[in-house]
């Protein structure tokens, strides 16, 4: 297992950093990045360094880290969108892209400081050596600086996403209802290259990619702005990439410790971040933590929380100092016929509600289940002491990623894979979970 898992991220090594799929995804992409090297950091803890360090050559100056980083050896119709769509060097310049690599102009979910901290505990001694601490702090903290102000576009201390590519659960149900609003680009404006590699069953829908591409159109010609006021778009705070932030934040303040820079502020935005999450996102009357829609149309909807029970709404199990009654209450939920957790016909996290009228096993985030959100979940049910369950994850997860030649996603009950095979984070975290 360990060898076939380390022949993946082999083979899909550029030199520099490791693409998610040879086929699929040809090029650098960030939370993928940071799950890679949490993983690569067992079997070569400077590749997994040089992994975080080439992402973070690419952030902008107004501290964003690009969601891809392009690799210009690759033809630019490889995948789209590409470097062409995103005009990063002339678009991107008043927000202080880079002029000498090609990114996109959104983001992914920051998981960057945990991953860097990860990375450094594999070999310290090789960290401290090429000073791998003190050259990415500065940069993740600009990171997380970007996030805690420009994007709190709900003003009430959360980070918002603008895209659905930016949380990373592309055409999860959740982003039905404010995707709904969008007009969909015409098909003429995009080119599916997706679809050259992946079954469309298994795939986001034309319609979801009209609107895709709508909203990443309208994002670059604003040259990538963030404005709290504009009436329409989309902007919403998501339980999981906030959760991912606040537990990078965590991370954050081990590093500083490390480092000898003061920490106090670190602890306590991170305390304070988590009571926003729940008070912004946790609904007490379900159970579960929602997705806050900040463009709802009327004044009445404005804010609401979107009842829909994705994936996204159990990652806050990652947080340390969850309140008890929300951690036991959300534990519930994971474990009720939405997500069947500990159940023998359920035997992996699925992405979407198993009971609700979205639920589809086999397209993309409207169900399968994913690697990377169930090793989260796995580590939330970790800390919070469900051991037992914990090794039932784990185990289902090693099973499934020797079965499947470490798929992309898989069929939540029959564990079938679907998607791309010798998927780098599916072999990454396998390598964590094996150490
Ligand atoms: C796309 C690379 C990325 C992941 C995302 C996933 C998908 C890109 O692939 O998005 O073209 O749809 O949804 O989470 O980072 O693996």
């Amino acid at each position: 297992m360990r060898e076939r898992a380390a022949a993946v991220l082999e083979a899909n090594w550029t030199g520099t950093s490791t693409v998610p799929s040879r086929t699929l995804y040809p090029h650098q992409w960030s939370w993928d990045s940071a799950f890679i090297a949490v993983g690569l950091r067992h079997v070569s803890p400077l590749r997994a360094q040089l992994e975080l360090e080439t992402l973070l050559a690419a952030q902008w100056g107004d501290g964003r880290v690009p969601h891809i980083v392009f690799n210009s050896s690759v033809p630019c119709d490889a995948y789209f969108p590409g470097p062409d769509f995103w005009r990063s060097t002339t678009a991107g310049r008043a927000a202080g892209a880079p002029r000498t690599v090609q990114t996109s102009g959104i983001v992914q979910p920051p998981v960057h400081a945990l991953a860097a901290w990860l990375v450094h505990g594999a070999d310290p001694a090789l960290s401290r050596s090429r000073s791998f601490l003190s050259r990415v702090y500065p940069r993740l903290a600009a990171w997380h600086r970007y996030l805690l102000h420009r994007r709190d576009l709900g003003g009430g201390g959360l980070a918002a996403v603008v895209h659905p590519w930016e949380q990373g659960m592309d055409n999860s149900p959740c982003w039905d209802a404010p995707l709904s609003r969008i007009a969909p680009a015409p098909a003429s404006a995009f080119r599916r290259a997706d679809l050259d590699h992946g079954a469309p069953d298994d795939r986001p829908t034309h319609l979801d990619y009209g609107r895709y591409v709508r909203l990443a159109t309208d994002y670059r010609d604003a040259l990538y702005e963030d404005q709290a006021d504009v009436p329409n778009g989309f902007a919403v705070e998501d339980p999981s990439f906030n959760a991912l932030l606040i537990t990078s934040e965590h991370a954050l303040a081990r590093i500083a410790v490390e480092l000898g820079a003061p920490t106090t502020a670190r602890h306590a935005r991170a305390e304070r971040l988590t009571a926003a999450l729940v008070e912004r996102l946790w609904d007490p009357a379900t159970g579960m933590f929602f997705c806050r829609d900040l463009r709802a149309p009327t004044p009445e909807e404005t804010g609401a929380l979107i009842p829909e029970y994705g994936v996204t709404g159990l990652i806050p199990l990652i947080l340390p100092t969850l309140p008890r009654h929300v951690t036991t209450a959300l534990l519930s939920t994971a474990r009720s016929p939405r997500f069947g957790l500990g159940t023998p016909t359920v035997r992996l996290v699925p992405s979407h509600d198993l009971t609700g009228p979205s639920f589809d096993p086999h397209r993309y985030w409207r169900g399968p289940a994913w690697f990377n959100t169930n090793w989260l979940v796995e580590r939330g049910l970790r800390l919070h002491g469900e051991r037992a369950e914990a090794d039932r994850l784990r185990t289902a997860m090693l099973d499934t990623a020797l079965d499947t030649d470490f798929a992309e996603y898989v069929d939540p009950y029959t564990l079938h894979g679907r998607g791309a095979r010798d998927f780098s984070w599916s072999a990454a975290l396998s390598l964590d979970l094996l150490h």
